[in-house]
């Protein structure tokens, strides 16, 4: 038998209070996302593609109705009626609409209900003995659940038609990054984690992987470099374009990225219910996999696999071990990474110089999702925990995996291991990508 050593009470009550910084974090956010609309513009549909933002506000009271006070508290339910409303499996997002959902008001009541009662069971809950609890890692995956559902509420958002309602600060300004890019060279790395305490099931467990030399750019592709492939006519030419993004190109008349439009002779884009012009120097975002994959092939490129962008993000020469961050294992702060809604953009490329990694590749953590060339699946000795409808019943070849989070994804669902998914059609998601290729003989000297 195996005993790992108690946590000292100090140790206890410094995790409680993390737990219900992070919690009351996610809270203040949903709040806010749903607090800036009215009733109608809370329950109705803004796209096919997404929920009412009053499914996504009870759906995240349920999950932790179900897994911190039910399972973890060991309490009564609240609504064990509304339990199927809010199943994900058991309704398609564009049925949500028309369901006898809680409203507004009953929504809000529910999930303040609920957390009073999970504040009471984070005081009280032993936090070690049970997987589930050791680490407060049933919290810590609550709190990353409505953090995910406050980004995809933040992209209903960026859908909704109407008036501005959201608004933050500028990110901090670019500068000249001085190598566009940099050789990785070969050799193993160690993938995933085993003792991140809070990663999920498909980030786990930490596994060797052997990478052949690669080069990656040190910045995301951005609006610029993406307007010369529009301009250069790529959505034109088959010869970039896998035959599945051809064909969905040419299916869905597909031009350019999504929000971009043409007005008299120039490009603008419409951010958050705001029309700007086209900021040439940001990373590129509302791309789809298949304008990533003809972008990086027009540009003499590819896409990373995912094994080299985590290469690139998290190993260390000097050491030889996996960083938590490129830049270390400190926790991001706002001098990382543009991340937690703090900026309702992406940064200008440039601006993050302290969230470089070893090897100087930037932003690759925050402002927007990396789409990478490969499929979701799970790692070599993958176990589910808790629960198979969180990453292993999407573990298919029609999921490819996106890394780095967003500008709207926040710090708590955000790592160096953190792995998102999605169909290669979507781009309604904050994505975006940089670009990778083989080395040329002459760079491997
Ligand atoms: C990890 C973003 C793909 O939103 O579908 C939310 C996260 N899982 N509720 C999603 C999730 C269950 C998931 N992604
Ligand atoms: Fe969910």
């Amino acid at each position: 038998m195996t005993t790992t050593p108690d946590l000292t009470t100090m140790e206890q009550e410094k995790l409680r209070a993390h737990v219900a910084e992070v919690l009351t974090r996610a809270r203040s956010r949903s709040t806010a996302l749903t607090d800036a609309v009215d009733d109608h513009d809370l329950t109705r549909q803004h796209s096919r593609l997404m929920s009412p933002l009053v499914w996504d506000l009870a759906h995240i009271g349920n999950q932790e109705e179900l897994w911190l006070v039910r399972d973890v508290g060991g309490r009564d339910p609240v609504r064990q009626d509304i339990d199927e409303l809010y199943d994900a499996f058991k309704h398609a997002r564009v049925d949500r609409p028309a369901l006898p959902l809680l409203g507004p008001a009953e929504a809000r009541g529910y999930v303040t209900e609920v957390r009073d009662k999970v504040l009471d069971v984070l005081d009280h809950a032993v936090l070690e003995g049970r997987p589930l609890v050791e680490g407060a890692f049933a919290f810590g995956m609550i709190a990353q659940h409505e953090q995910q559902h406050d980004e995809t509420m933040l992209a209903t958002h960026q859908l909704r038609a109407g008036a501005p309602v959201l608004d933050a600060p500028p990110p901090p300004r670019g500068r000249w990054v001085p190598a566009a890019e940099v050789l990785v060279p070969a050799g193993p790395f160690t993938m995933g984690t085993s003792t991140e305490p809070w990663a999920l099931d498909n980030e786990r467990p930490a596994h060797q992987v052997h990478v052949d030399a690669f080069v990656i750019d040190t910045t995301p592709v951005t609006c610029g470099d993406y307007l010369a492939f529009v301009e250069a006519r790529g959505y034109h030419d088959p010869q970039w374009w896998s035959p599945t993004g051809w064909a969905h190109r040419q299916q869905a008349g597909i031009t350019a990225p999504r929000f971009w439009e043409r007005e008299d002779g120039r490009w603008v884009r419409t951010r958050f219910g705001v029309r700007e012009p086209l900021p040439l120097d940001e990373p590129v975002v509302h791309v789809s996999f298949h304008e990533a994959e003809a972008y990086a092939a027009w540009a003499g490129k590819r896409l990373p696999t995912e094994a080299e962008w985590e290469k690139a993000a998290r190993f260390d020469p000097a050491s030889g071990r996996s960083r938590r961050y490129p830049w270390g294992d400190e926790d991001p702060t706002a001098e990382h990474a543009n991340l937690g809604q703090r900026h309702l953009r992406p940064a200008p490329v440039g601006a993050y110089p302290a969230g470089a990694s070893p090897l100087g590749v930037e932003q690759l953590i925050g402002d927007v999702w990396e789409w990478t060339s490969s499929d979701f699946a799970g790692y070599p000795g993958f176990a589910v925990f808790p629960y198979p409808e969180y990453s292993q019943v999407f573990f298919a070849p029609k999921f490819k995996v996106l890394r780095g989070g967003s500008f709207g994804t926040d710090p708590v669902a955000c790592r160096g291991t953190f792995r998102n998914w999605d169909y290669p059609i979507r781009r309604q998601i904050f994505s975006g990508f940089r670009c990778a290729r083989d080395p040329r003989p002459e760079e491997l000297g």
